[in-house]
């Protein structure tokens, strides 16, 4: 895969500020008596009006705190984790605009927090706190003059402007770097551009050579790590590598797949003669997914190559109709096929968001302990 950080995590741990992993989030949940008075609380601080039911105005902040406890940036910053907002909202509301009486608030607050205890566990989210020390120690490395190198020569043949030459540069730096994610917007207008015209404030953007780029790639390396050190990033990062592990697990679980497998034909709808269409197995799969660890379908697109590849083996578009064993049997024989391509060819997914507030004031809806900062320096 393109683009990602490599799989070394020796650097990370020394700015890691807290792990969410959503043991709490689950713990809170489960506790009847602790989850009542939590939705309790949370339902009289939002129900603004006091009429005893949730606008979607009133809804907002929940809705935000949901956002910002996922590590979301602020509803309107960016159209992809807006889409995610909106969902939420949704969620609530069933896509309507009407009033969400208590029970439902806590039906769904129940369902999205255990969602999101499940995604955790599977795909623990890792605040790190980047403060220009690790850029620094990144610059000082033995290799980094080779690897500033190899950023040039990529861009030379094209005669490319420094400052072309540059932004190449900080586009390879990642997290492990000690650089926080370039590609968040955030990112590019609160740390990039304000080191670049500072760079360039008394300097022509010429062609440079290859000591002149190395030259000014430490000296726009050096402004950012002191952007750093005087303001740190907060950065939410998650990786998962789907190695197959998982469904392998499930698969040798016989109990566990049988309950799965039983549910699912349950759900499934059927003809007159007992039998549902193949297409349906696309639906059962992702009810399994996350006893599988896998993500659900849509998420991420090298594993929907991996699924789509495990669908082509059982024809699921020849929408034949299919009995409850053979239903199984399909079924079994898709995780089989994901497993094994898992297992060949491991995916490795990683994200990096940048936490625009402290966790602790921005996520009131979700003050359990695990999700509040607290900087272990
Ligand atoms: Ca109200």
């Amino acid at each position: 895969m393109e683009g990602l950080p490599g799989k070394n995590n020796n650097k990370k741990n020394s700015k890691e500020v807290a792990v969410v992993d959503g043991r709490e989030i689950k713990e809170l949940v489960e506790n009847k008596e602790a989850f009542n008075s939590f939705v309790e609380h949370k339902f009289r601080e939002l129900d603004l009006d006091c009429d005893g039911q949730l606008s979607v105005g009133e809804l907002q902040p929940a809705v935000a705190d949901i956002g910002a406890a996922l590590g979301l940036p602020a509803q309107g910053s960016s159209p992809n984790s807006d889409h995610i907002y909106t969902e939420v909202l949704n969620e609530f509301t069933h896509g309507k605009p009407e009033k969400v009486s208590k029970t439902e608030f806590r039906e769904v607050l129940s369902d999205i927090l255990l969602g999101m205890a499940a995604g955790l566990k599977r795909d623990p989210i890792v605040i790190l706190r980047i403060d220009g020390e690790d850029l620094q120690e990144f610059v000082e490395r033995p290799g980094f003059e080779s690897e500033a190198v190899a950023i040039f020569s990529q861009v030379e043949s094209e005669n490319a402007p420094l400052s072309k030459c540059l932004m190449e540069g900080i586009k390879q730096q990642t997290v492990e770097h000690g650089m926080p994610p370039s590609s968040d917007p955030w990112v590019v207008s609160n740390i990039i551009e304000p080191a670049m015209q500072e760079l360039f404030s008394n300097q022509p953007d010429n062609t440079p050579t290859q000591e002149t780029f190395l030259a000014e790639f430490k000296k726009l390396l050096a402004i950012i790590r002191r952007q750093l050190q005087e303001h740190p990033v907060i950065v939410a990062h998650t990786e998962n590598n789907f190695d197959g592990s998982g469904v392998k697990r499930l698969l040798a679980n016989k109990f566990e797949l049988d309950k799965l497998l039983d549910s699912g034909w349950k759900e499934v709808p059927k003809d007159k003669h007992n039998k549902t269409s193949k297409e349906y197995l696309r639906l059962s799969l992702d009810k399994i997914a996350a006893s599988a660890d896998l993500p659900p379908y849509g998420a991420i697109d090298e594993m929907d190559e991996v699924m789509n590849e495990a669908f082509k083996l059982v024809s699921i578009d020849d929408s034949k109709a299919i009995d409850e064993t053979e239903y199984k049997k399909l079924l079994k024989e898709i995780l089989a096929s994901i497993m094994l391509q898992l297992q060949g060819n491991a995916i490795f997914v990683s994200s990096n968001s940048v936490v625009h507030e402290p966790l602790t004031s921005a996520s009131t809806l979700l003050n359990v302990p695990s999700l509040s900062v607290s900087p272990t320096e």
